[in-house]
């Protein structure tokens, strides 16, 4: 009998994959060596650390555990009540927060919990429009958030391309929304928590913010908090903070029955205890003073990289950028979005196309591409990488080298840094 500390039974056994099912190990592999060999530029992904994988391919997968810690529909929950116990101990350790909840599958699940808990269908919600950097989740027509919910959406000025908070105040004054939601997937600059939360106060809304991008700079101190300021912060796990894919909440103790029914039972059964462990594992890497650095080093390098793309003429949305992404505008080129990213990958370089503000492109070809700097700057990338790294992606985006010619220095400069090194 295998006892259970036995690491073929509690943790990755790659070794029984490739034997029993050689087709899928062939693609875990095959992942693993995409990763590798290319830049990885998505600015919502990065690497999770060795640690955060063992926790996610353990046995804790295997749990059903509907309800909260103490409180469980299931019997056997004593070790991964502990999992979760630690885990929002952590995460409101990390954020100064009253209240967590580890047990959202994804940021969509998320927010979709922060909807059920504040509004109900036919409400009005006032959030940023998704072609200006917000997301599906904030009221577009094909998602949930638009279908139940009447959206009124807010944008970024014309002139200086930041939020435009005259329009927000206004909209909200207009609209006398519920919930007010903060937060975006394309927009490069920091976002004005304490006049979000005036505006809410002053037209009595909930003042949610969706901080899935930012979140890890915030635990890493690099940038400003909004749990101070916001009645809900639900974000993912997976990006800056590096951690499992999935989703998180935190909010003020006051909130926190209403958050946590509407994660479980209103939106989601039996939580996934491996990711839940593995969302633990991640914030105890946020906790250590070498995830501050990194968190500096990846604003550092965003900064680096759209300052080496606009010396190369393709010009930062907003001028720059105080985060980890910077959006693109490319028409100075004649390139649009879609023809960059693929131009991009077969030079082995993986961004994605994405609308810059009042595009005239539609989605799907859009004028600009969105680049962040998560990934490199955890495969130990600085600034003076980042200035090769805009040399590349010029030289891709234009297309006048050979897509195999690029590929190689970027193979060249990877291998200087690789991700997941060999052991
Ligand atoms: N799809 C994510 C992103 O790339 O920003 C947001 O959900």
């Amino acid at each position: 009998m295998t006892t259970p500390t036995d690491a073929t039974f509690w943790g990755p056994d790659f070794t029984a994959l490739q034997d029993q099912d050689p087709e899928i190990a062939a693609v875990v592999t095959g992942e693993l060596d995409r990763l590798r060999t290319g830049l990885q530029l998505i600015a919502s992904e990065n690497f999770t650390s060795p640690a955060v994988l063992a926790a996610l391919g353990s046995t804790l997968s295997n749990k059903y555990a509907e309800g909260y810690p103490g409180r469980r529909y299931y019997g056997g929950c004593q070790e991964v009540d502990k999992a979760e116990e630690i885990g929002i101990a952590r995460a409101k350790e990390l954020f100064a927060a009253e209240h967590a909840n580890l047990q959202p599958h994804s940021g969509a699940n998320a927010n979709l919990a922060a909807y059920a808990a504040f509004c109900a269908p036919g409400d009005t919600v006032l959030a940023m429009s998704l072609p200006h950097g917000g997301h599906l989740t904030h009221g577009s027509k094909v998602n949930f958030s638009g279908k139940w919910f009447r959206t009124v959406s807010y944008g970024v000025r014309s002139d200086t391309e930041l939020i435009d908070h005259d329009e927000v105040r206004d909209l909200a004054r207009e609209h006398r929304p519920k919930m007010i939601i903060c937060g975006a997937t394309a927009y490069p600059r920091l976002i004005d928590f304490a006049t979000f939360r005036a505006i809410a106060d002053e037209v009595g809304a909930v003042l949610m913010v969706d901080a899935a991008h930012f979140i890890g700079l915030v635990a890493g101190q690099a940038i400003p908090s909004p749990v101070p300021y916001a009645d809900v912060v639900t974000f993912t796990t997976h990006k800056v903070l590096r951690g499992p894919r999935g989703g998180m909440v935190v909010c003020r103790a006051e909130h926190a029955k209403r958050i946590d029914k509407a994660v479980f039972p209103f939106s989601q059964g039996g939580p996934l205890m491996h990711a839940v462990a593995a969302k633990a594992v991640a914030l105890r890497e946020c906790q250590q003073p070498s995830f501050q650095a990194y968190a500096r080093q990846v604003v550092t390098n965003a900064q680096a990289l759209a300052d080496g793309l606009a010396a190369d003429g393709m010009r930062p949305v907003s001028g720059g950028t105080d985060t980890h992404l910077a959006l693109i505008d490319l028409r100075g080129l004649d390139v649009t979005g879609a023809q960059a990213e693929q131009r991009c990958d077969a030079a082995l370089i993986t961004l994605n196309k994405n609308a810059v503000p009042f595009d005239p492109q539609p989605p799907m070809t859009a004028s600009g591409i969105r680049v962040g700097t998560p990934a490199v700057t955890t495969q130990g990338m600085t600034e003076v990488d980042m200035k090769e790294v805009a040399a590349l992606i010029g030289r891709a985006v234009r297309g006048q080298d050979p897509p195999a010619d690029v590929a190689a220095a970027v193979d060249a400069l990877v291998s200087r840094h690789p991700a997941y090194p060999r052991g």
